[in-house]
């Protein structure tokens, strides 16, 4: 395996700043990762699972301080305060370095630098990218080993000497009052300190694969979402693959696994959360998974509701912050109706019912995507699967409709860029606040918001035939706080719909906010749903609505001039629909 010159002098670079005993080069081999995990198991980073029952599976705690992503520390670097634009952190590129370069200076010393090669995106794709991050955290190596594609495959890939995504990070001390995730979109560049988890610490995923990569897409010319890629299949055979973006903890792992009920319907996986997404020759949009592995919320993650989750993460799983029964087994709420005796918590704590959550909110697994039932035998091929249509999905207790469609590509922008929801344990702060999510790219865009929702008209333009633009909510409540939609498995039944919307042959009706499933339209058959909370979960209340394109307008204002004249339009539109 040799690099490039670039690649080493950035690695004797980093070196030189944070002072490392020792510097070792990743292959991405089998006998790395259990070297690693070795390592990990003697000074207590990793516990093992039952061997039996879980075998190759381990448990890490992270930082009681340190178990989601903290937007409020993470920073677009961008030169000009506009390219990062209102809705983004942004501090200048040099003050950044100034600040984050105290907390790395020496940082490493008496620890191991792992510089990792990774390729992000199936080997041999047009579409993938290559990147080289550096850690002092063994847990990271393990986990980017599962996430990337590490070692000799990134490396093949490098179309020039300077051909790569560079990522700095370190544990630094994991206080949050030390901790900066911070990007340089202009230098292909990403430093992240004080952090060991998840968005914050696997660079490769939202960092590279979302905030540099989707700066990279609008230079150009393709796009890069923070969106699940399925493919369903229907009872002759045929398969339409959908990309749905959603807010984080809002679904996608579920979507992307969802097991049907319907006879002859059903789901394969291709991607749980990011897709790269570029218009092909015949003006075709067409999506990769640029992951190799599914960093997934493990809270509520069942038999029941999503049986593919559960089956593969039986083996070969690293899990983080879930609850341990003394059999030596991961525990969470929602895989078992009751909690085994004897449980400790995601601290090691003796836990009792009644003590609040044993497994943090935002504990997850990590595995690789081949070990899913679902997942579909095209899952990486280089050319990407062709997406017929796309789907935005927020968490929304009232207002947002189970379903409906926009009625065009620019309509369906504004129905993305219109997109709010209610916060979850995936991010530190307070869960349940709503919040205007675009895409569910808000804490993922790497530039000015403004300028993607241009980029995205833009792409409409380039294909030939766009693809149909939905809307759901899987969340909406009842008065007395029940779902009023019992989601999962019964999700396909909208998928369906949706295919059915793609051939032409659904029925619909419009409203001002686009096509709604008709009447009956929408397959319920053997679903024990009254058909009252079908037309509850469906309706769109004007009253409601008017309020909410209120504050709409609101969020749009800040963009000023910047904002596309047809969002503005439509928002406008909307309006005089709804008398406001
Ligand atoms: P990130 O990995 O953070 O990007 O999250 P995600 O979008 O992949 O979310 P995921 O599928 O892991 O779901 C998050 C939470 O929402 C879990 O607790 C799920 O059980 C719950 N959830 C997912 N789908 C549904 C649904 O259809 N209905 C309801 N009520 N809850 C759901
Ligand atoms: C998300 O928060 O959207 C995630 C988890 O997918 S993390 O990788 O921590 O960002
Ligand atoms: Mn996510």
């Amino acid at each position: 395996m040799s690099v490039t010159s670039l690649a080493e002098k950035w690695v004797d670079e980093a070196a030189a700043l944070t002072r490392p005993s020792e510097v070792v080069w990743c292959d991405g081999s089998e006998a790395e990762y259990d070297g690693l995990v070795e390592t990990m198991l003697r000074d207590g980073t990793l516990l093992t699972l039952n061997p039996r029952t879980y075998p190759g599976c381990y448990l890490h705690r992270s930082h009681p301080q340190d178990v989601a992503r903290t937007e409020q520390l993470t920073f677009i670097c961008s030169r000009e305060r506009g390219d990062a634009g209102p809705t983004n952190n942004w501090m200048a590129p040099a003050e950044a370095k100034t600040k984050a370069g105290a907390l790395f200076r020496s940082g490493m010393r008496g620890r191991t630098m792992w510089a990792i090669p990774y390729l992000m995106g199936p080997a041999g794709s047009p579409m993938s990218r290559v990147g080289l991050m550096v850690t002092d955290s063994a847990y990271v190596v393990a986990s980017m080993h599962i996430m990337t594609r590490v070692g000799p495959a990134a490396i093949r890939q490098m179309r020039g000497d300077d051909d790569f995504v560079a990522g700095l990070h370190s544990l630094g001390d994991l206080s949050p009052d030390r901790r900066l995730i911070l990007h340089f979109p202009e230098e292909k560049l990403i430093w992240s300190v004080g952090s060991g988890y998840g968005g914050n610490a696997l660079l490769g995923k939202k960092c590279h694969a979302l905030r540099i990569a989707s700066a990279q897409a609008l230079r150009e010319g393709w796009l890069a979402e923070h969106m699940l890629i399925i493919g369903v299949e229907d009872p002759e055979g045929r398969v339409t693959y959908l990309a749905a973006a959603m807010p984080s903890a809002s679904g996608k792992t579920n979507l992307a696994m969802v097991v049907s009920r319907l006879p002859g319907w059903r789901a394969w996986t291709l991607g749980d959360d990011i897709a790269w997404m570029h218009v092909d020759s015949t003006g075709q949009l067409r999506a990769i998974n640029p992951e190799r592995g599914f960093f997934g919320v493990a809270p509520n993650t069942s038999p029941k509701t999503n049986p593919n989750g559960t089956a593969m993460v039986r083996s070969n799983t690293i899990f983080t912050n879930v609850a341990l029964t003394p059999a030596g087994e991961p525990w969470w709420e929602g895989l078992t109706p009751e909690a085994p005796a004897g449980v400790v918590d995601w601290q090691g704590r003796p836990w009792r019912p009644g003590d609040g959550p044993a497994a943090h909110p935002n504990s997850r697994f990590t595995v690789l995507c081949q070990q899913c039932p679902s997942i579909a035998p095209n899952w990486e091929d280089p050319q990407g699967v062709p997406i017929s249509g796309i789907i935005f999905g927020s968490r929304r207790s009232n207002v947002i409709p189970l379903v409906f469609e926009g009625f065009d590509w620019t309509h369906g922008v504004f129905l993305g860029s219109a997109m709010s929801t209610e916060t979850t344990a995936a991010i530190t702060g307070k869960v349940g606040v709503v919040r205007r999510d675009p895409m569910a790219m808000i804490p993922f865009c790497g530039y000015n918001m403004a300028d993607y929702f241009a980029h995205w008209l833009a792409t409409g333009r380039r294909l030939a035939a766009p693809p149909r633009i939905f809307r759901v909510n899987w969340f909406r409540r009842d008065a007395d706080g029940r779902f009023l939609w019992p989601g999962y498995g019964e999700n396909m039944r909208v998928l369906k719909w949706m295919v059915e919307r793609i051939r032409g042959t659904a029925r619909t009706e419009e409203t001002p906010i686009g096509w709604v499933p008709a009447p009956g339209a929408l397959d319920t058959d053997g679903l024990d749903l009254p058909p009252e909370r079908l037309r509850e979960a469906l309706r769109c209340d004007a009253a409601e609505w008017l309020q909410a394109l209120g504050d709409l307008g609101e969020f749009y204002d800040q963009f000023g001039a910047r904002l596309p004249a047809p969002i503005a339009e439509k928002l406008a539109e909307a309006r005089r629909h709804f008398g406001g």
